[in-house]
């Protein structure tokens, strides 16, 4: 498969996997999470010596802003709950996958960006990255496994109220809460985390492999709350408010959400 909006770069066994769209500040249209799933359910496995991944944002400002918001104004609920399900299996492909997957996160990392940085192993910021998960301002849910993975990373104090307010998270802010890592100066992430990759891959590879299962294990990772999700998601889709919370958004203007 040829590449669209993915760059891959082999650095020394070290995969740099780019997200390529910085007009759209990296948002993830169909195309992009096409490739996604074909990177870590075809591509990635077979790359020999592979020691991690490192996934990053094209640009200065973003990392991921979220799923691309001008595919999803017209769906309906059985539209958005399929939609959200395949980005759930590419995201669960991400967390499974056997070699370590470190998220550099090197601006606004929210909605489905926050999903996928929540969906890699470990996470580095860059002192101006932003997290959050804002779908609320749109109408909707997180749909790519945000209500589940905040909660399991941060906690449920903390995550309900960013789940329910859509307000950013601060990279500082960020690491107290367990969200990353490492906060690192802006422009060093990729850097950070191919310093980890190298640590890592000096340890016993198949430990490592055990490690990730083990951890997604204690997770639980096909709970109910993520057939939830899908299920609610798919409901929000189907709202007015859904339709008003994306045109408002796309004509630059404040939402009137209505309730219906
Ligand atoms: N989708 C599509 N386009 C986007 C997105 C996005 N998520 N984010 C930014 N863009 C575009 C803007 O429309 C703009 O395009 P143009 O230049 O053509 O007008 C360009 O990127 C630059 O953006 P801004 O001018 O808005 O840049 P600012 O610096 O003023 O603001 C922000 C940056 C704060 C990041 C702002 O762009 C923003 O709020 N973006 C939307 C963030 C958001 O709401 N993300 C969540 C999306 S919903 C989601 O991720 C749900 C996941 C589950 C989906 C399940 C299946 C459908």
């Amino acid at each position: 498969m040829n590449y669209e909006n993915l760059l891959v770069e082999n650095q020394e066994g070290i995969i740099l996997l780019t997200i390529n769209r910085p007009k759209a500040l990296n948002a993830l249209n169909q195309q992009t999470l096409s490739e996604l799933r074909h990177f870590f359910g075809e591509a990635g496995p077979k790359i020999s010596d592979l020691k991690g991944i490192v996934i990053t944002g094209a640009g200065e400002k973003s990392f991921v802003a979220g799923a691309d918001i001008s595919e999803f104004t017209t769906i309906d609920s059985a539209g958005g709950a399929a939609m959200a399900k395949n980005g759930q299996d590419i995201f669960f492909l991400i967390e499974r996958f056997y070699r370590p997957v470190i998220a550099a996160v090197n601006g606004f990392a929210l909605g489905g960006g926050c999903e996928l940085a929540m969906a890699c192993h470990l996470r580095v910021a860059g002192e101006k990255a932003r997290f959050g998960q804002p779908e609320v301002n749109l109408g909707i849910i997180p749909g790519y496994g945000g209500t589940q993975r905040l909660v399991q990373l941060i906690g449920k104090t903390k995550a309900t109220e960013y789940l329910m307010t859509g307000d950013m998270i601060d990279a500082n802010t960020a690491e107290k809460l367990g969200l990353v890592n490492y906060v690192v100066p802006q422009g060093e992430e990729v850097k950070r985390a191919k310093e980890m990759l190298g640590k890592i891959s000096k340890k016993a590879p198949v430990a490592i492999a055990k490690i990730i299962e083990c951890v997604n294990g204690y997770f639980k990772e096909d709970i109910d709350g993520f057939a939830k999700e899908v299920e609610e998601f798919g409901e929000t889709c189907g709202t007015e408010d859904f339709v008003e919370g994306a045109t408002a958004f796309l004509e630059k203007r404040k939402a009137n959400f209505k309730g219906k």
